[in-house]
């Protein structure tokens, strides 16, 4: 059915692009054109004068915020690693796919403040102007919803990355940030904020994006847990797979680590040789970038491994989970 109400998707249907694998991330800020894109449905092509944002639910005073209205917020900016979480469909299958950008934008609790958001409302509920079909589902729109308790300081509703106007892949004329969290939670070309009690009905919150709780045997427990915070990750940018190192030379092993809670140490691997690895304090919300010295015996073979450990405590997994250990396998002669 042709809806004339409904934003025009170019292209329709899902859509990503996956630019950099590990070894190709070597700037510490990535530039626009190699940040990751997923779109599920398409990418809306709308104008900024036809924008508008819709706050409603548990709030004193519901909103239409238009975009010229928004740009008058305080401008506040975040620096983020920025992560997709994989295939909702292959929930443990690591991807790497990631980012470190700069995102500029409104609070969304400056612009929640002025609405006043009322004692029960739990949740945020956000939804985009995409629509169409994923994984044979017919979605009226993309809609995600985050906890309030997590609005605080740093929410977005971001107009630009890396300090221009956000690309139509990555949500113009405005989307929701949500430093910390996995990509999928931060809906692009928002069209609706709705405070609520609940957790949001619809595909994207209740069949897709809940991973199962495993028990420590790795049973699965039933339960499930919303994909939500970025869970403690790391990655080798050098040496890059199938890289020689000369034996008997110090070598340099550096990466890139985060996690929600930022990371408070990283363990490198040569085999099962441990190496001394020095790690910098987190910056805003960047990523960490961390470095080991290896002086590699002439031995053929050898697979590196990092593992990072969030301030948390909380520690990146060897295998099974999204945030599995990344390894490169390199040739010592
Ligand atoms: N409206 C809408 N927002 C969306 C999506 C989408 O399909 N529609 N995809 C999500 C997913 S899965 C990810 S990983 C991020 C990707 O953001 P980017 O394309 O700007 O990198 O957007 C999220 N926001
Ligand atoms: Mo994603």
């Amino acid at each position: 059915m042709n809806r004339p109400d409904r934003s025009a998707l170019n292209p329709a249907g899902f859509h990503r692009r996956i630019p950099l694998q590990p070894h190709q991330m070597l700037e510490r800020l990535t530039p626009t054109q190699d940040v990751i894109v997923l779109c599920h449905l398409g990418v809306p092509r709308i104008a900024p004068d036809a924008w508008s944002l819709s706050i409603e639910g548990l709030v004193e005073r519901p909103a239409t915020l238009r975009y010229d209205a928004l740009l008058r917020y305080p401008r506040h900016t975040v620096t983020t690693v920025h992560q997709c979480a994989g295939s909702p469909l292959a929930p443990r299958e690591p991807t790497r796919r990631v980012a470190n950008v700069a995102w500029g934008g409104a609070r969304l609790r400056d612009v929640l403040d002025d609405c006043g958001v009322h004692q029960q409302a739990k949740f945020v509920w956000s939804s985009g102007l995409d629509h169409g079909r994923f994984d044979q589902v017919e979605v009226e729109a993309y809609t995600k919803d985050l906890p309030i308790a997590r609005v605080g300081a740093d929410v977005l509703l971001a107009y630009e990355l890396n300090g221009a106007p956000l690309p139509a892949e990555n949500g113009f004329p405005v989307r929701l940030l949500v430093p910390g969290f996995y990509g999928t939670n931060s809906v692009k070309w928002l069209s609706r904020i709705s405070l609520q009690a609940t957790r949001a009905p619809g595909p994207f919150t209740t069949r897709y994006y809940n991973d199962p709780i495993l028990d420590a045997a790795g049973r699965d427990t039933l339960r499930t847990q919303p994909v939500w915070a970025i869970a403690p990750e790391s990655i080798i940018v050098a040496p890059a797979p199938g890289s020689t190192i000369a034996c008997g030379a110090p070598a340099e092993i550096w990466g890139w680590s985060w996690a929600d809670a930022g990371v408070g140490s990283v363990d490198v691997f040569a085999g099962n040789e441990a190496l001394p690895t020095a790690l910098e304090a987190r910056v805003d919300r960047a990523w960490q970038r961390f470095n080991a010295v290896w002086r590699p015996q002439c031995r053929g073979e050898v697979t590196l491994s990092s593992i990072a450990v969030a301030s948390d405590g909380a520690v990146q997994p060897r295998e099974g989970y999204r945030n599995a250990a990344h390894r490169v396998a390199v040739t010592v002669v």
